[in-house]
């Protein structure tokens, strides 16, 4: 849209959602600034957004496809806007990221409201800013703000960057007169008119602080090419101007051809498919104001955090006075941290304090829209909850459980009304992780199912739809992992080759140092229970029993599969390990061999696939793209490798089968192995 005030051209940025640069409304900016540059009567130009975006960077789907090439592209049209004859200021309400912030470092001007957010999270798609945003941030705010903006992505508000230079004027309203008085006013200075490229950075000073950065850069972001190509880009920002230009361009069109880039964009997108239902299940979602949370326990204190966060009322429900105290110390103790931590206002926190009600009477339920139980992992247990819940929860109030692993059916089966049940699997910490798992019940109704990934995106998690299986999505498919991990030590590798290995591929942790992080006594806990129901022919992997049959409970009790001192887990593992582990080679005849770093990643990955394969062949995941979701959000599997699924469909398909083969004969019986086509056709 162009609309005048008095000398003053308005063009207003209106392409819904967000105003993405994709081609159409880079060409309508493009004809829109030409407009007003031979316009005689246009003394100046303002670029204005809508209160959500003045625009949200560059059209993440064109990437790849000829619209991204489609004239003028971002770079061309920046160009022509730092070249107009006559001032252009950018108006920055909402969001301006990525090549929309870079769009507003190209005008002559910028004016921001204070509750703006400007940022540059191209690394989030394992890119570098693409139209000049290294080049110009660093000239206009220094070094350091541009690197702190570049590197984490994360956006800084108006008020945030009000000192920094970048920015002319920060204001709380009325954006639109103080761009159009600051367009008006760089009008009556004359041309030239403030660019970027009028300034210069100290070379000296840039390559200095770039080695220091380089030198900064942790284990995992060495292994994602965008980080050292920002410091690239930046170094290039010492020099020439168009010559800094085409090295980012450079760089740029390098890490878009990327895989890591294209694991990136597909997750982007990934995790905004994941919160949408599969049309059979699109209903329209129960109100939910009120959410009662049974259980105070460290799940429950964090699921009541997030719905305090998200505005919403709770009742926070226990069995007696003490454990509600020591469930409200935990509620309390967070918001003043975040108080302190100066990431939260007091008011704010004592605002989110004041809709939490504690009680021990159950019929305070009545209350709820919402009831989250979130007691011990034990069916008898949830069984007691739920018949409470029944009787004191009001008719129509969505009915959910917190478990990980057991029947959401078995679960339902002790109300009177299994079609208001679901599970809402929270991981822990719940006020921290973002993947929730919203588990479909058999007779769970389409609208309690849509309420739940409502209130997801409400609590600001990435709800993931998922069948009543055992372990649900996530869970499933670490076990596998964690199963296959196993052989690996009866085959000859230790628990630090097979943690060292899966950390080179980006895993966080591996899973022998993650096993003795959370207890080994958790999962010894379940295999005893079902130790008699185990099929004997099943290759059973009995070293994690051993260890806490000799009471190495893990880091808790200093040592599990590895040892601790009071600091740190020492790295190799002890004797004692090592030989529970060659014993279990000798019992099951394997002769012990070195297994390669790329042999572990290859076989705990196929493990991962098998598992995502048949859990979308039987239904339990809807899309193969929200498993690679799960796994990235909740049990840290490495971003930029897109997933399991994304993973699989980068390997040779030949390969892949016959590997698969082979690994279901070295498990034995009970392995079964699934048809890769769900996944790879
Ligand atoms: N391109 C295409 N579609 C986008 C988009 C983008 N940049 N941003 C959002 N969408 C879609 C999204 O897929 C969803 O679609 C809808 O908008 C609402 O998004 C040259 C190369 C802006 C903070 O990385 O961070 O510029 O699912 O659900 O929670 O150097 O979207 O409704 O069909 O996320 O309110 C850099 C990415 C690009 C910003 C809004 N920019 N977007 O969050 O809504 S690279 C980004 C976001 C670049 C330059 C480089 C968020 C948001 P649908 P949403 P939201």
């Amino acid at each position: 849209m162009y609309e005048l005030h008095g000398t003053i051209a308005v063009i207003t940025l209106n392409h819904p959602p967000v105003n993405s640069l994709g081609a159409a409304l880079r060409q309508h900016l493009a004809a829109a600034v030409r407009q007003a540059e031979s316009d005689p009567a246009i003394t100046g130009i303002v670029l204005v957004g809508h209160a959500k975006a003045f625009s949200a960077g560059a059209d993440v789907s064109e990437f790849g496809t000829p619209l991204q090439r489609v004239e003028p592209m971002i770079g061309q049209l920046l160009a022509q806007i730092e070249a107009c004859q006559k001032p252009v200021v950018a108006a920055l309400s909402g969001v301006a990221l990525g090549g929309g912030l870079e769009l507003a470092l190209a005008c002559h001007g910028r004016v921001a409201l204070e509750t703006a957010k400007l940022g540059l999270p191209e690394i989030n798609l394992g890119l570098i800013p693409g139209a000049g945003g290294t080049q110009r941030l660093p000239r206009l705010a220094g070094l350091a703000t541009a690197l702190t903006m570049i590197q984490s992505g994360a956006p800084q508000t108006g008020q945030q960057l009000a000192e920094s230079g970048l920015l002319d004027q920060v204001v709380a309203d009325d954006l639109l007169s103080a761009a159009l008085q600051r367009a008006a006013d760089l009008a009556s200075l004359g041309a030239p008119f403030p660019k970027a490229c009028d300034r210069s950075l100290d070379p000296e000073q840039v390559q200095q602080f770039v080695r220091e950065q380089a030198a900064k850069l942790t284990p995992r972001q060495r292994l994602q090419h965008a980080y050292a190509a920002q410091l690239e880009a930046l170094s290039a920002a010492a020099g020439d101007w168009q010559a800094g230009l085409r090295r980012e361009r450079e760089l740029f069109l390098q890490l878009q051809s990327s895989s890591q880039s294209q694991a990136l964009r597909y997750q982007f997108f990934a995790e905004r498919e994941a919160g949408k239902l599969p049309l059979a299940w699109q209903a329209e979602p129960r109100t939910v104001h009120t959410v009662a949370i049974i259980g105070a326990g460290t799940m429950g204190a964090g699921i009541a955090i997030c719905a305090l966060d998200a505005g919403l009322r709770v009742i926070l429900l226990e069995q007696d006075d003490a454990a509600l105290k020591r469930g409200q110390q935990r509620v309390t103790e967070h918001y003043q941290n975040r108080v302190q931590a100066g990431k939260m206002k007091a008011t704010m926190a004592a605002a989110a304090e004041a809709r939490l009600l504690p009680s021990t009477d159950w019929a305070q339920l009545a209350a709820a829209d919402l009831v989250i139980e979130a007691v011990f992992e034990d069916l008898a247990v949830k069984h007691e909850v739920f018949r409470k819940i029944d009787a004191h929860a009001r008719p129509g109030a969505v009915l959910a459980t917190n478990t990980s692993y057991l029947d959401v059916d078995a679960i339902a089966s002790a109300t009177q009304r299994p079609q208001d049940v679901l599970g809402l699997h929270f991981f822990s910490p719940a006020n921290v992780m973002k993947l929730l798992e919203v588990v479909r019940g058999r007779q769970t109704s389409a609208d309690v199912l849509a309420t739940g990934m409502a209130l997801g995106k409400k609590l600001r998690k990435l709800p993931v739809l998922t069948g009543n299986a055992f372990g649900f999505i996530g869970n499933r498919i670490y076990n596998a992992y964690r199963r296959q991990c196993e052989f690996m030590l009866e085959d000859g590798a230790w628990p630090e080759d097979v943690d060292g290995a899966l950390q080179a591929f980006g895993l966080a942790m591996g899973p022998f140092a993650v096993a003795d992080l959370s207890g080994l006594d958790i999962a010894w806990r379940m295999r005893k229970a079902q130790a008699a129901t185990r099929d004997p022919r099943e290759r059973y992997v009995a070293i994690l029993d051993q260890l806490c049959e000799q009471g190495r409970l893990g880091r808790k009790t200093g040592a599990g599969y590895y040892t601790y001192t009071e600091v740190r887990q020492v790295k190799t593992t002890d004797a004692t390990v090592r030989d529970l582990i060659t014993q279990a080679s000798a019992r099951r005849g394997i002769p012990r061999r070195a297994l390669t770093a790329p042999e572990i990643q290859r076989r705990a990955l196929l493990a991962m696939v098998n598992e995502a394969a048949l859990l979308l062949s039987e239904g339990v995941a809807s899309r193969a793209s929200d498993i690679d979701v799960v796994l990235v959000q909740g049990y840290g599997f490495p971003r930029w490798e897109g997933g399991p699924v994304f993973w699989a469909r980068q390997q040779d398909r030949a390969a892949l089968t016959q590997d698969l083969h082979t690994l279901a004969a070295q498990a034995g019986h009970g392995f079964v192995l699934a048809d890769l086509s769900v996944l790879l056709d």
